[in-house]
């Protein structure tokens, strides 16, 4: 046991210091059992998870039925959730998870149907992109998707803008403009001052998520905001990434009071199946689609199309056309697997009542 524990410190839960790690709740809710106390998660390992109890952070195993979940990955703890620790035989043990407030998921890697959990409780998705040849509006608008069913809100940093030759940040503002309202701060990821307005709009007892590509600058971003050093690496010339990349998920605090947490680069952003069809992602084209003659025209060949108009007119980007097309079959065809998923689990459930 943490050495800590002998001095009394930790398994009593001190709601300030909760409070400086993200809780939001005006009061602890009862402990599962006398002892039993609050603590969140800050990394997440293979086999155990760090959590911090606002004052020190010490390792802890969840039990075996948090570790399966009925093979439901994205019901596992994950890094950002609040969790009842409680001590047995010389060890810490993850009992159970509060209910979250956010998560933000994706599909599993691989041919069969999973999710995971990427953070929980966040309030703020940062998605990391690098103003090189990291740039992708289609990759940007994955991201958007996947933030639109987490509950927490997204924002996007343009990093490395010092690289930029003069006149270019114009067009990758314009370019963001295009693809997105969400708020978009285009900064140096090495430099304090370029970082600080960012700074200074997370705001206390917020926790955030930083997403992007391997090499976008998320650890350089985390170390500038929280003034300390994380691992981070020269990208290698040759594909662009990190060296020294950011293997686990972990939990930061902020000296403005708010929490980060820094992710390892997803290779592949797929869907969960659970994504919103409405979201303001694709405004543009819900709105002009208002104007097209037919009420379920698919904007291909027919009459009185007010998207291809658009199209055609050089209003609407014929790219972003084609995405909207690719992610509407996409998310349609993970909504019927993520169904069937859904029908599966609770059999599973059932079966264990
Ligand atoms: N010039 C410049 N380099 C950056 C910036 N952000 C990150 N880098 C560099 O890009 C490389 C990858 O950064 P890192 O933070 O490890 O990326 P991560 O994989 O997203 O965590 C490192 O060499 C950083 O120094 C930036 O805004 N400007
Ligand atoms: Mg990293
Ligand atoms: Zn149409």
């Amino acid at each position: 046991m943490p050495a800590s524990d002998a001095a009394g410190r930790l398994g009593v839960n001190d709601l300030e210091c909760l409070r400086q790690i993200g809780w939001l709740e005006a009061a602890l809710p009862e402990p599962p059992r006398p002892g039993d106390f609050l603590a969140r998660v800050v990394v997440h390992h293979r086999a155990s998870l760090e959590v911090h109890d606002g004052r020190e952070s010490f390792s802890a195993k969840p039990v075996p039925r948090l570790r399966h979940a009925l093979g439901d990955a994205s019901q596992r703890p994950t890094v950002g959730d609040w969790v009842w620790v409680r001590a047995r035989a010389d060890e810490w043990h993850v009992i159970d998870l509060l209910p979250r407030r956010s998560v933000l998921m994706r599909g599993a890697a691989g041919d069969r149907y999973g999710r995971q959990s990427l953070a929980a409780n966040v309030d703020l998705v940062l998605i990391v992109v690098g103003a090189d040849r990291d740039f992708n509006l289609r990759r940007i608008e994955r991201y958007l998707t996947l933030v639109a069913g987490s509950g927490a809100q997204p924002i996007v940093v343009l990093t490395k803008i010092d690289k930029l030759a003069e006149g270019e940040l114009a067009d990758f503002r314009e370019a963001l403009a295009q693809t997105t309202d969400a708020p978009t701060f285009c900064i140096n990821a090495k430099d304090s001052d370029s970082v600080a307005p960012l700074l200074a709009d997370l705001q206390p007892g917020q926790t955030a998520v930083l997403v992007g590509s391997s090499g976008a600058g998320k650890s350089t971003l985390t170390n500038r905001l929280a003034g300390v050093d994380l691992r981070t690496g020269a990208v290698r010339e040759r594909d662009g990434r990190g060296r020294h990349t950011t293997v686990t998920r972990q939990l930061v605090q902020l000296p403005g009071g708010a929490c980060l947490i820094d992710t390892p680069g997803l290779r592949e952003i797929k869907f969960t199946g659970e994504e919103p069809s409405e979201t303001p992602l694709f405004d543009d084209i819900e709105d002009l689609a208002g104007g097209c003659r037919f009420r379920d025209c698919s904007h291909q060949e027919e009459p009185g199309c007010a998207v291809q108009s658009a199209v055609a007119e050089g209003k609407l980007d014929p790219q972003r056309l084609a995405s909207w097309r690719k992610l509407n079959a996409e998310s349609s065809q993970r909504q019927a697997e993520a169904q069937e998923f859904a029908r599966r689990q609770s059999r599973k459930a059932s079966r264990q009542r």
